[in-house]
């Protein structure tokens, strides 16, 4: 019997420690905003405006913590010695680039936390969860282990929850989580299709691949994932990003394409094989047609989508379509905000386009799809988890004066080095912990 199921969205909160330190070759937003000066306090704000307004539109809304940064353990396990302000110190002398990976608040997207399998896919009927090894940057290499506490400590019951440990952090298994897999489905409850899209093959160095950018994900680590997820051949399909995307900025797949139940809404640069992946996709969709919402590169050219993040944004089941939740950027490109009015009037799943600021996070690469991890989950699954991260009014209400409370609305690199930042995080952390009810996550707690 099919179960009902809903998707819920877990938002990133974003952390005290936001900055643009340029970190990510081949994210062009994160590279021409290097030592910009941040607001880490608007940033948090930006992202709880936005769950706010979903959660007020009835969509199960919950919150992933941000981490521990500067982050001391790393330090030390590269042999930076003595106590704390010593070691901040220290690196900040010899090496601030490494300083600025370790206090990176990329946590905040949620998209890279994880891969998640719902029930009606896996082989135990469990939700499988992996943690993304992100092995691909550094600075977001070290997020694997508390975004594992998290999602332990949100979703603990063994009956329904599975949870994988992340992938061997090297290139060959580079995995980027839920940013380059999508789920279609006639309805969340019924047995799906897992899209995985990856960038390269690891042990086929004739494959196709980038040649400017890095692939961050390859075909090994989504067919080891599908695997570890008990997905059988009926649920998964792999498809290889169109290498020229890599190289025209696109690292995620979630930069070029989304997908919503039966709706898939992508650029026709996207795959490699465009038609072999909708055939594959469809052949598996079972009680749907698919709806391949296809934009051409006359209608928005690769750069305005890299530049607006058109396929960067939510996809959501309304009362009588679907909502696009977009940034803000895409009504400042020209092509993109044309498209957008067309595309309500046109004959496709999607019947309605909304505007969401979050402008701090796309500085840095990140649109509203990837501040959020999609959890599908039945009625019985969705009482089982820690309720403590749901977004309320309440909750909404004491989030935001925390962030009020403990956040800075200036941050530049030199500021990372200063102890006072690294004991304000601990502080704010702790409360929050608090307040979502998650006990003991962060390695200073433990
Ligand atoms: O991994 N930016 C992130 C952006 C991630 C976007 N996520 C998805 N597309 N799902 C990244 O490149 C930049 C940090 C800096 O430069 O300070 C950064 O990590």
């Amino acid at each position: 019997m099919v179960k009902h199921a809903v998707e819920a969205n877990f938002d990133g909160l974003v952390g005290p420690t936001h900055n643009y330190a340029g970190l990510s070759w081949g994210n062009v937003a994160s590279k021409s905003n290097v030592n910009a000066v941040a607001n880490p306090r608007e940033a948090a704000l930006q992202g709880l405006a936005k769950m706010k307004r979903l959660a007020d539109r009835g969509y199960v809304q919950g919150i992933l913590p941000p981490h521990e940064r500067p982050h001391i353990p790393t330090l030390r396990a590269l042999g930076f010695e003595g106590n704390e302000r010593q070691i901040l110190e220290a690196v900040a002398k010899a090496d601030p680039a490494i300083l600025a990976a370790v206090s990176s608040a990329s946590c905040m997207w949620t998209a890279n936390a994880a891969t998640v399998s719902p029930s009606a896919d896996t082989a135990d009927h469990r939700v499988h969860f992996t943690p993304a090894n992100l092995s691909a940057k550094f600075h977001r290499s070290i997020e694997h282990q508390v975004t594992g506490r998290s999602l332990k400590a949100i979703f603990g019951d063994e009956s329904y929850f599975a949870h994988h440990p992340a992938l061997p952090s090297v290139s060959h298994f580079g995995d980027e989580g839920a940013a380059n897999h999508t789920r279609l489905c006639s309805r969340y409850g019924e047995p799906g299709v897992e899209l995985f899209v990856y960038g390269q093959v690891a042990f086929n160095e004739s494959a196709p691949a980038p040649s400017k950018y890095p692939a961050r994900q390859t075909l090994e680590a989504s067919r080891a994932i599908a695997r570890l997820h008990g997905l059988t051949d009926r649920h998964a399909v792999f498809a290889q990003q169109n290498p020229a995307a890599i190289d025209a900025g696109v690292f995620h797949n979630d930069v070029i394409a989304v997908g919503n139940g039966n709706c898939l809404f992508y650029h026709e640069q996207a795959f490699l094989e465009e038609a072999r992946v909708l055939a594959d996709i469809q052949e598996r969709l079972t009680g749907a047609e698919l709806e391949a919402v296809r934009v051409s590169s006359a209608q928005v050219p690769i750069e305005d989508a890299v530049a607006s993040y058109l396929f960067n944004s939510q996809l959501l089941n309304t009362a009588d379509g679907m909502l696009l939740a977009v940034p803000g950027e895409c009504r400042e490109v020209a092509s993109v905000s044309r498209y957008l009015d067309e595309l309500v009037k046109a004959d496709t799943p999607i019947t309605a386009v909304e505007v969401f600021d979050v402008k701090q996070s796309m500085r840095n690469g990140g649109g509203p799809a990837c501040l959020r991890l999609r959890v599908v989950l039945n009625d019985g699954e969705l009482h089982a988890i820690n309720r403590g991260v749901i977004l309320t009014d309440a909750l909404y209400e004491r989030l935001t004066s925390w962030v009020e409370a403990h956040y800075r609305d200036q941050l530049s690199q030199q500021d990372l080095a200063d102890p006072m930042l690294l004991e304000e995080v601990r502080k704010a952390l702790d409360e929050l912990t608090g307040i979502l009810g998650l006990g003991s996550i962060y390695d200073f707690q433990l």
